[in-house]
């Protein structure tokens, strides 16, 4: 299959892109372009050109996947300067989501013609690139200055409307791009479309609009950005030029690296092996309790379109779930992810009840009670005698067994794992944990179900805490280890904020319930090795009824809406390395992101070696999704490739001098290093 196609209609001459899935401007289709801008310059039947693309959109972008490979001319600031330089005006048609490179060969055109529901952007900052195909020098000839810089340091794409507001279309029609493709043509030829080169229109670009993007500037990839608008006062000539030089410094960056990585993870985690099995209907769902996470679960589902019957264990208790279920919405609203006319009917999806039997006709139900297994048993009991056949019953237990779980139904194939993230409604993480006896098709419906929630499903095995909370049990320790040694809890969660954390691990157990954590630390005590260094600090914290942001204090104290350092903590720190015989050291803000990063590469290793997770780039979705995990690194094992795993293993090797029970360097960091691999290279099994 050819990737461009000219037809013929003299005197216009129709050029169509057609590489699924999403007409990536790949080698094949410029040099296709190319070759057909060169042939139909000499075809003097023609005399309008008019470009479009086959499938659900129009070029999506420059093709990632070649980032990173030796440059296959022609590269695409030399296709949109050849379609600029056509003598014979060409129209483009843009539909779907044009974005990136597409957009700037769009830009290179002289008539751009947008098909209704189109969405327009420059989304490269989000790969830590910049437009390298002259966008950042055509787009501020095309739009006011504001909207330029908006659209190429945001990422964020801007609708058919704004976009036609703006200058950037010369048209919005309905129809299919083939035929917009012929209309625009014509219209092109009677005059009522008028033709114009982007480079000859004067820059709408004012230095006060730099300024005023510089102030609110985040880091190298958005400087770099604003760099190459600002390089538009340029001769134009000169403006392609420095763009270009600073496109290729980008490429060559650790926070592209990491953002391409992040860019791939989110969607190589769907390929799993029960990726082809059939998959059931979901068209209705049930909840079995109502607390923040069964609510949230619900908000989720109803914002997906499904409707909810909820089921909690009292009136008050139902009236709590519908409260809180209805705030989430009225929040969704706020955020623009739910539209003022669409909620009433979305709250009007929802039943809440006392009566379990109301979910006896549901195709999905998914438990979100309290973590008790004998709670789990007695409902999934109940689920199993009551539940239609075929219905899936999942539970949203963090870390439970799900085996154990299943295995009190008459139906294990049905019981799966779907362990939300709070807030339910808003985080997109997702693990499925796949129980031993758990079907195919309810494994691939479950990622199904993700992808309508627009939520990133990662399948996980079970195991204590699957994937991302046995990393987080485990990485936890080397921070409160640093706080026992004598580095500040505050100085901790500073470093690793500026390491790029959205919060500091600290701030995030005061987040998450310090009597959470306190719970899970008296669960593991009868199994815990005697050679397992314990830090009794949070449990003196948590002995004072401080279980933090919920009581207002906890590592930190919370009141009107501040935060700060509980000094208490530091006089139970002192208190416990009196007790140890331990004398405080100071720690450097790198030292404590290395032993951080190190503890969760370790970990992060074990559950790749132990087949919990199926690759390397399932645990980095999980901590990116999931965790607040800083993107430009692309997850906890891209940062262990970045960093250089014989590195890792010289680190982990120093710190298990001091403590060789918690330091031990997993058999396949070991086997990668000896075999000179890198976790990059499991993600291609
Ligand atoms: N290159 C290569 N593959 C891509 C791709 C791209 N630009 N975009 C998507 N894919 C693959 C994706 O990996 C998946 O593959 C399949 O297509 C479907 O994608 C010079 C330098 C367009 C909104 O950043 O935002 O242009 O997993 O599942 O949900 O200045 O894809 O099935 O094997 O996401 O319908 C700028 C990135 C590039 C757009 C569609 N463009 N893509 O979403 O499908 S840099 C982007 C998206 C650039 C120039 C610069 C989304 C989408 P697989 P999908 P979707």
């Amino acid at each position: 299959m050819t990737a461009i196609t000219t037809i013929i209609e003299s005197p216009i001459a129709l050029v169509c892109i057609d590489n699924p899935p999403v007409n990536a401007a790949g080698h094949d289709v410029r040099d296709g372009l190319v070759a057909a801008l060169a042939e139909l310059a000499g075809n003097d039947a023609v005399q309008v050109i008019a470009l479009y693309a086959a499938g659900r959109t129009f070029v999506a972008g420059a093709d990632i996947r070649e980032f990173g490979q030796p440059p296959k001319p022609p590269m695409l600031p030399e296709v949109c300067d050849l379609l600029e330089e056509s003598v014979k005006p060409v129209v483009c048609v843009l539909h779907g989501t044009t974005l990136g490179g597409g957009l700037e060969l769009a830009l290179g055109c002289h008539v751009r013609v947008g098909i209704t529901g189109l969405k327009v952007g420059l989304p490269e900052v989000n790969l830590g690139l910049l437009p390298g195909a002259g966008g950042t020098q055509r787009l501020p000839r095309l739009v006011e200055g504001g909207t330029a810089l908006t659209m190429i340091t945001s990422g964020k794409p801007i609708s058919a409307e704004a976009a036609l507001e703006a200058g950037l279309l010369d048209a919005l029609v309905d129809m299919k791009p083939e035929e917009a493709a012929r209309m625009a043509a014509a219209q092109v030829l009677e005059g009522t479309l008028v033709p114009r080169v982007t480079a000859d229109q004067p820059n709408r670009l004012g230095a006060d609009d730099l300024d005023t993007f510089r102030a609110k500037s985040k880091g190298e990839v958005t400087e770099r950005a604003l760099q190459a608008a600002e390089a538009s006062f340029l001769p134009i000539a000169e403006g392609m030029a420095a763009e270009r030089a600073l496109f290729l410094a980008a490429l060559e960056s650790d926070a592209h690296k990491g953002m391409k990585h992040a860019f791939f993870a989110e969607r190589a985690v769907a390929h799993i092996p029960e990726a082809g099995a059939e998959t059931r209907d979901l068209t209705s769902a049930g909840i079995v309790g109502g607390g923040t996470m069964g609510s949230g679960i619900a908000t989720a589902l109803l914002l997906a379109g499904l409707p909810v019957t909820l089921v909690e264990t009292a009136a008050e208790r139902v009236a709590f779930a519908r409260d809180t279920i209805t705030e989430n919405l009225k929040g969704a609203v706020k955020r623009g992810k739910l539209s003022v006319d669409a909620f009433e009917a979305t709250l009007g999806a929802l039943i809440c009840t006392t009566d379990i039997g109301a979910l006896a006709e549901v195709d999905l139900v998914i438990e979100a009670v309290f973590e008790s297994i004998d709670v789990k048993h007695q409902i999934f009991t109940q689920l199993d005698q009551i539940c239609k056949a075929g219905a899936i019953l999942a539970t949203n237990t963090s870390y439970l067994d799900v085996n154990d779980i299943a295995a009190c139904t008459t139906r294990p194939a049905d019981v799966i794992g779907l362990h939300f993230f709070s807030p339910a409604h808003v985080m997109r993480l997702l693990e499925v944990v796949v129980g031993k006896d758990t079907a195919p098709e309810v494994v691939a419906t479950s990622f199904k179900l993700a992808k309508r929630l627009r939520k990133v499903a990662v399948r996980a095995e079970v195991c204590d805490g699957f994937i991302g909370n046995r990393i987080l049990s485990h990485y936890r320790r080397s921070t409160e280890y640093m706080q026992l040694d004598g580095a500040p809890f505050e100085q901790i969660d500073t470093a690793l904020e500026a390491f790029g954390f959205a919060m500091g691990p600290f701030a995030v157990s005061d987040l998450a319930g310090l009597d959470i954590s306190w719970a899970t630390r008296k669960r593991q005590a009868a199994t815990r090795p005697a050679a397992e260094r314990y830090v009794d600090i949070a449990d003196r914290i948590c002995e004072q009824g401080w279980f933090g942001r919920k009581t207002g204090k906890g590592f930190y104290i919370y009141d009107a809406g501040t935060r700060r350092v509980n000094s208490e903590v530091a006089t139970f720190a002192e208190a416990e390395r009196a007790s140890k015989g331990i004398t405080a050291r100071r720690f450097s803000d790198e030292e404590i992101v290395e032993r951080y990063m190190a503890a969760m590469v370790v970990e992060a290793a074990r559950v790749v070696e132990e087949k919990i997770a199926l690759r390397p780039i399932d645990v980095d979705a999980v901590f990116l999704f999931g965790y607040g995990f800083p993107r430009h690194w692309g997850g906890p094992l891209q940062y262990a490739d970045i960093t250089g795993l014989a590195t890792l293993v010289a680190r982990i090797e120093t710190y298990a001098q001091e403590d060789a029970h918690y330091w031990q360097v997993p058999g396949l960091l070991h086997e990668l290093v000896s075999s000179g691999r890198r976790f990059a290279d499991l993600n291609k099994g």
